[in-house]
């Protein structure tokens, strides 16, 4: 074990004290856009404060209080809801990154689905649609993983799970996801390189999480709503305020539709 698995293992027990869940079976990264979910996903058992369980503490930004919520769906699964999402962009340490992932697999979670808002470097997957992640780019430099730990990330992104998600949205395209550092966007000639590259979508996430998931052995499915069109792709420049507009025009509709797969899952 290394030192960021006993620090999972640590957290995950701090989890179960403070929430009364003993383990949990899913886990849920709500990223922009996706926040509405939670409610549709099951009942609150519990909702502490991420910085109340140990490596989530020194991390909180002032005025944002994170929490870990605790779901139970109708078919009694436990649902862990992540809302302390770390990006690499706030400190440049994948293994902060990858902590909450490492605690939920430490609860028992043995599913993990990843969402998160993106660009879309395809003119006609634009704003508003929902993307199934079927492969990743990470453009960070960087891993969660230390040592000689050689994770096999062939079908990281289940192709069980996918085929279920499909079942649930027959329309739902498939994509390649390039995690770029950020928190700058790209240049257009970076978005020409990730095209390259083969991605179809560009964001800040995602990519060091899965990992990290993917070394504890949890099955992913990755979902990315498309808040804009990648830079240099629409004519126009990127606003951070259709970022927000389409998150929150999008919400009940992406939500209902990951309440809808976490369900087909059990
Ligand atoms: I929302 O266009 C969102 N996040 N890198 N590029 C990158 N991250 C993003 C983008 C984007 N849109």
């Amino acid at each position: 074990m290394t030192d960021a698995h006993v620090a999972a293992a640590e957290a995950a027990a701090a989890l179960a004290t403070l929430t009364g869940v003993d383990g949990h079976d899913v886990a849920l990264i709500l990223g922009s856009g996706w926040g509405g979910a939670a409610d549709l996903v099951g009942e609150q058992i519990a909702s502490i404060p991420a910085s109340d369980v140990p490596g989530f503490e020194a991390h909180s930004v002032p005025g944002h209080s994170p929490t870990l919520r605790s779901l139970r769906t109708q078919d009694g699964r436990a649902v862990l809801v992540l809302g302390a999402r770390r990006h690499f962009y706030q400190g440049r340490d994948a293994t902060a990154v990858a902590h909450a992932v490492r605690m939920a697999a430490a609860a028992g979670c043995s599913q993990l689905v990843v969402t998160n808002g993106c660009g879309s470097t395809r003119p006609a997957v634009g704003p508003g649609s929902v993307v199934l992640i079927g492969d990743h780019i990470n453009l960070t430099g960087a891993t969660p993983l230390e040592g000689a730990t050689f994770v096999d990330l062939t079908d990281a992104y289940s192709p069980r799970l996918r085929a279920l998600a499909r079942r649930v949205d027959p329309a739902l395209p498939e994509g390649v996801y390039a995690q770029f550092t950020g928190p700058q966007y790209e240049t257009p000639a970076e978005v020409r390189m990730a095209v390259t590259l083969g991605a179809d979508l560009v964001g800040m996430s995602t990519a060091l999480e899965v990992i990290a998931a993917r070394e504890a052995g949890v099955e992913v499915l990755g979902l990315s709503l498309v808040t804009n069109l990648a830079a240099g792709i629409s004519g126009d420049g990127l606003s951070h305020q259709e970022v927000l507009d389409v998150g929150a025009q999008s919400g009940p509709r992406i939500s209902a539709l990951l309440a809808a797969i976490v369900k087909e899952m059990a």
